[in-house]
């Protein structure tokens, strides 16, 4: 893997029991890092600004990436295994059904996977080069950087002709500075992630996809569908707690990033359909008046029982919306795969001439 050399032992070793601490959205990686930095192609808030803009007035919002520090990938990954949430399990069938035939199509001699996580699906596309006797590289691109050395070092050893080249960044910061490759590259972006973008910037996504794309360039896009209030709903109020736990964490992250002193016991979770809007919205409800102090930020915050946080939507596409969202950027359809039950799509689309 490349950089590797580059790491002393006793910082990798560091780097893996977690003593050293990452910050969400903290680009600078240090030299220590096996991971390459994307340098912004844009302006993104950092976490102050974010904080700033989001907390300080009502409605109060935050953007989803600060979930994922190490702990909240960890509880995404667990959200994942619980038995209300369909949108893995159906993904990963999907894939394991599709992958030969995606990657006898493709051909990729790149793979480029925005919110890589902890790639559990995307090795299905691995083992389907495998028995297709066919080699590639692979770039998971993520935000959580102890979540994409781990992945990438597991990765590396369990696929040893796959060559991972890790790319740490936002990227939502632009898609310039993605490293050129030759040959064929194939786009992925999993899970139904492009939810998590109001519907105005998932098509300005696809878009900047699309013009990082070279003629005859694949995307493989897996989102989730609309369906019955009652699936969604238990979906993202699991029995275990697990979402609700993963909704608070990024408490945690605000008082580790800016000194602030939030006590995850005056919030509650609270994740609902809104049917006119097709999504999950996600909260962080106050249950008493309280105050919050942050340090770093120099601010307080007077919180008063009832109001919320918005701290995620999740949004649900049709068929037919979400081939809009893809053939208005220029794309062309190539599959569209879908279960009996239609609770999720996986669409394979290309880059024309
Ligand atoms: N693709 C995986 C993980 C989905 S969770 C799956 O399908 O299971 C969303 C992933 O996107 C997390 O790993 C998170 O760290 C990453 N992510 C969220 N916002 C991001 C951003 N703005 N830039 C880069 N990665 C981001
Ligand atoms: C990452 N993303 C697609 C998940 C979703 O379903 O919107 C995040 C999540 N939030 C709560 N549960 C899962």
């Amino acid at each position: 893997m490349q950089n590797k050399q580059r790491l002393k032992s006793e910082e990798y070793e560091e780097y893996k029991s977690g003593d050293i601490a990452h910050a969400p959205g903290s680009l600078a990686s240090g030299s220590s890092s096996i991971c390459t930095s994307i340098e912004p192609a844009r302006h993104v808030p950092d976490i102050a600004e974010d904080v700033r803009a989001g907390l300080l007035s009502a409605p109060r919002s935050l953007p989803p990436k600060y979930f994922y520090d190490e702990r909240g990938s960890r509880l995404f990954e667990q959200i994942c295994t619980t038995p209300e949430y369909y949108p893995t399990r159906t993904e990963e069938k999907l894939l394991s059904h599709y992958s030969e035939e995606i990657i006898n199509q493709v051909k990729p001699e790149e793979i480029i996977e925005f919110g890589s996580g902890n790639a559990q699906k995307t090795r299905l596309l691995f083992d389907a080069c495998e028995r297709s006797d066919h080699t590639c590289s692979y770039a998971p691109f993520d935000v959580c950087e102890p979540m994409l050395e781990t992945v990438s070092e597991q990765l590396q050893s369990d696929y040893h002709w796959l060559d991972v080249k890790p790319l740490l960044g936002d990227y939502r910061a632009g898609l310039d500075h993605l490293p050129k490759t030759h040959g064929t590259r194939l786009y992925v972006f999993l899970g139904g992630t492009i939810g998590n973008f109001y519907p105005e910037e998932a098509q300005e996504f696809i878009k900047e996809i699309k013009d990082s794309m070279q003629a005859g360039d694949y995307l493989l896009l897996g989102a989730d569908r609309v369906k019955d209030n009652h699936l969604l709903d238990a979906a993202y109020n699991d029995e275990q707690g697990i979402t609700a736990e993963f909704n608070l964490n990024v408490l945690n992250v605000l008082n580790r990033e800016l000194k602030a002193d939030f006590n995850p016991e005056n919030f509650e979770h609270q994740a609902e359909f809104n049917s006119v809007r097709n999504r999950i919205e996600m909260h962080l409800v106050c249950i008493r008046d309280h105050i919050v102090h942050m340090q770093q930020l120099d601010e307080i915050i007077t919180f008063q029982k009832g109001e919320s946080i918005l701290t995620e939507v999740s949004h649900k596409f049709t068929f037919d919306g979400l081939e809009n969202l893809l053939v208005e950027s220029g794309l062309h359809i190539c599959k569209h795969y879908e279960p009996e039950n239609k609770y999720f799509s996986l669409i394979l689309a290309s880059c024309p001439e």
